[in-house]
């Protein structure tokens, strides 16, 4: 087992991450930035280590200063967590350079995943399916993106081929939309990930987005934990998520996760993993990512599993063998995850500000991860994301019930939150007959002024 871990994140999943390692007797190390002086993870690690100013880039984003402290406080294990540098290949080779252990993937498997057009080649290759796109290593110039267009026909999808997670994206519907929206969309992903490369795909209106949780060791044993309904987002911001999916039946659940094993298998990934895919309202279904990291909405997963995902990530990186079947898993009941976000419901701009009173919800069934505390002052520096409401029930009807009532009872004074937002659509009868796509949260969208696009660089998926 390892002897000593370093988080290399802050808020919600340091704190997941620390937990898990006490129950593993693993010492561990926070890292923190001069604005996260009293966040929650800096007081449950066993000892931390302040490495930068509060901007990312010159904290949670410096390589050099986390290996640095790596080798200073002798870790033999580094967690990315979840956004900052969890998909950045460099960093695992760094960890991988230092003799350190990093919890996640090879490098080369971060590098291969987060070059979306090749990993679209590389499931056409061997036939599991993709949308119709762009095809080769990405487009850069308008007039290649008209050629695409051609043959595709309307609405496509400009996407960002270092992307993910729907920064640089743009739905497009005609050729003046292409003309005005293909340099902005470019411009976008340049400023966002240093690169010009994007890639068109056929947009699939009205569709399910549903991902599907992987595990896998260094010996080519893949299992999947099944799915995740995602499909409510804005602004390619995930806002509610639930396992299993409504619409999924257990047939295209193994079907689904058949093509999502073998996803991860021809290309022998190790460790967490998740496979995206769309399901069209025809049954069938389309890979468009994966995410080579532990996601926020993990938690679901093991709602109704009943594994530890942080566990088992940290033995795979150990070298573990597989310690599950694909036979073993057992899904029970229905879990919903409400992303607490530190906004203004009416604004939707960011919401910063001092906790002067905090309650928490409890009770049978009912998990809250969050970094909030009385007294607590939420940094501007970083994602908003403040808290995870995960329910668990014996169907999807009482996981409703009980997430309204565990929502109604979470008292968070002196910041602006989503809340009011989950309510809204927990009553939403669409939502509760389970009939809804990635369009539901349009209705919802008022006339109000949008937050400016741009992004913290730390921003989670
Ligand atoms: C799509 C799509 C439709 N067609 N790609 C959004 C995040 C990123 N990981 C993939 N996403 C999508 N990709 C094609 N070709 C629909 C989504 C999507 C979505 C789009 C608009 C509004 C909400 C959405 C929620 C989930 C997925």
């Amino acid at each position: 087992m390892f002897k000593k871990l370093l988080v290399a994140n802050r808020g919600t999943i340091a704190i997941r991450i620390i937990r898990a390692c006490r129950e593993l007797g693993i010492r561990t190390i926070a890292i923190y930035s001069t604005a996260d002086k009293d966040a929650m993870h800096v007081r449950m690690a066993d000892e931390s280590v302040c490495i930068g100013p509060a901007a990312a880039e010159a904290s949670y984003l410096n390589i050099p200063a986390i290996i640095s402290t790596v080798l200073a406080y002798g870790a033999d294990a580094v967690h990315p967590g979840y956004g900052f540098l969890s998909e950045n290949g460099d960093f695992a080779e760094a960890c991988r350079r230092s003799g350190v252990n990093f919890v996640g993937p090879a490098a080369r498997h971060i590098r291969l995943m987060g070059d979306k057009p090749r990993a679209r080649r590389i499931m056409t290759r061997h036939g599991v399916p993709v949308l119709p796109g762009s095809e080769g290593k990405g487009v850069t110039e308008l007039r290649d993106a008209q050629a695409a267009v051609k043959k595709l026909g309307y609405p496509v999808l400009i996407k960002a081929a270092a992307g993910g997670g729907g920064k640089g994206m743009r739905v497009v519907r005609n050729d003046a939309e292409l003309g005005r929206f293909f340099p902005l969309a470019r411009a976008e992903s340049e400023a966002a990930f240093g690169s010009r490369v994007m890639y068109l795909e056929k947009f699939l209106e009205r569709a399910r987005h549903v991902e599907f949780q992987i595990l896998a060791d260094n010996f080519r044993n893949v299992i999947h934990l099944g799915e995740r309904d995602c499909s409510i987002q804005r602004r390619h911001q995930k806002v509610l998520e639930e396992a299993p999916c409504s619409v999924l039946n257990s047939k295209l659940r193994e079907k689904m996760g058949k093509a999502a094993v073998k996803a991860a298998t021809v290309v022998g990934y190790s460790n967490v993993g998740t496979i995206e895919f769309l399901l069209a309202p025809d049954g069938q279904f389309y890979f468009i990512e994966m995410n080579t990291r532990i996601q926020v909405e993990h938690g679901v997963t093991e709602m109704v599993t009943g594994i530890d995902l942080v566990k088992e990530s940290i033995w795979l990186a150990m070298g573990g063998k597989q310690r599950l079947t694909q036979r073993s898993i057992e899904y029970k009941g229905a879990a919903i995850e409400c992303r607490v976000y530190a906004e203004d419901p009416e604004t939707r701009m960011p919401s910063p500000g001092i906790v002067t009173n905090h309650h928490q919800p409890g009770g049978l069934g009912v998990r809250v991860e969050t970094a909030l505390y009385d007294g607590y002052q939420v940094p501007v520096h970083y994602d908003p994301l403040v808290a995870k409401l995960i329910v668990h029930a014996e169907n999807r009807e009482l996981a409703i019930a009980r997430a309204k009532a565990a929502l109604r009872e979470y008292v968070i004074d002196g910041i602006k939150t989503n809340i009011p937002l989950h309510l809204r659509i927990l009553d939403d009868p669409d939502f509760g007959r389970g009939q809804y796509a990635t369009d539901f949260l349009n209705r919802y969208e008022t006339s109000v002024p949008s937050a400016p696009l741009k992004r913290v660089a730390a921003s989670a998926s």
